[in-house]
């Protein structure tokens, strides 16, 4: 999941405790009416990133980009200062944060979550895949599949304590930030942030995907989505530090998991609008998806 930034925009919600604030006896998924104590909070900012913005080239007019996206064209956008998490967050803090807070996710809610065909044991798809998504089969919806569960039943994130969590929804994401005084970046702040000041590189480091040969993030390699051959040392998701550090000193900014930022997704408004600490749509034209959390490569 998310790094998390803070900064001008950002939401300090009332003072509260760490103790569990919500019994979530009525089912419904609600924000925590509190937020983490100052020194939970304090040492959560510990070790973030502090980024002191500027003006940076947003977007990409790259041939094979997406155009139904939005990624062009390229736009110069202006970014103030702001903190960003310098990983994203891994499977032990957010086991940490429902300890203390009692919250239950979006998917527990619901009951189901997506999980990659290629990740759930082939002695258990006739029992597990309930339904597929008609335009990418490859996203299997499966019950019980939840954070600690990430394919299903039976499964842990034993031993994956340093990898992102996976299975939280915007509304999760935005009410794990809110409890730490945080706030999911903008999709601005982030572009900003993945380019680690390079500019219009097709990656944080460069535009080679493997300079000198050498894997710089974990992605899909062999035949999508059959066959995951591994080549970078991970099928599924890596470590949240398995590989280094763009020159902002922020890890894991391309591939391992897709992230939420806050922005409503809207693929043409970038093109009207304000180009000063953008924020994104006021109001929602379709989902909120910017395509960043659940995908596990
Ligand atoms: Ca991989």
């Amino acid at each position: 999941m998310n790094h998390y930034a803070t900064g001008s925009g950002c939401e300090i919600r009332k003072k509260g405790c760490c103790a569990p604030s919500t019994a979530r006896s009525d089912g419904k998924n609600q924000a925590l009416g509190e937020v983490a104590s100052d020194e939970l909070r304090t040492a959560r900012r510990e070790g973030m990133v502090e980024l002191e913005g500027g003006t940076f080239l947003m977007g990409t007019d790259y041939a094979q980009g997406f155009p139904a996206d939005g990624e062009g064209p390229v736009r110069s956008v202006r970014i103030r200062p702001f903190t960003m998490d310098r990983y994203p967050i891994t499977n032990d803090q957010f086991e940490d944060f429902v300890r203390r807070t009692g919250y239950l996710t979006e998917a527990e809610h619901f009951g189901w979550s997506f999980v990659f065909y290629a990740h759930i044991p082939e002695s258990r798809r006739v029992e597990l895949i309930e339904d597929t998504v008609a335009a990418a089969p490859w996203w299997c919806k499966v019950s019980g599949a939840k954070w600690d569960n990430p394919e299903g039943p039976g499964s842990t994130v034993r031993g994956r304590g340093d990898h992102p969590v996976v299975h939280v929804s915007w509304n999760d994401a935005a009410v794990y930030a809110a409890w730490f005084g945080l706030r999911l970046p903008t999709e601005a702040e982030w572009e900003y942030a993945a380019r680690g000041g390079l500019e219009q590189k097709l990656y944080p480091w460069g535009d080679k995907l493997r300079p000198n040969g050498e894997h710089r993030c974990n992605i899909w390699q062999g035949e999508f989505p059959n066959h995951d051959s591994a080549e970078d040392g991970f099928s599924g998701t890596s470590p949240v530090d398995a590989f280094p550090p763009n020159d902002f000193r922020l890890f894991s900014m391309t591939g391992n998991t897709w992230e939420w930022c806050a922005d409503w997704f809207d693929n043409a408004h970038h093109t009207t609008g304000p180009r000063d600490n953008p924020a994104g749509p006021a109001k929602r034209k379709c989902a909120r998806d910017q395509g960043r959390v659940f995908f596990m490569p």
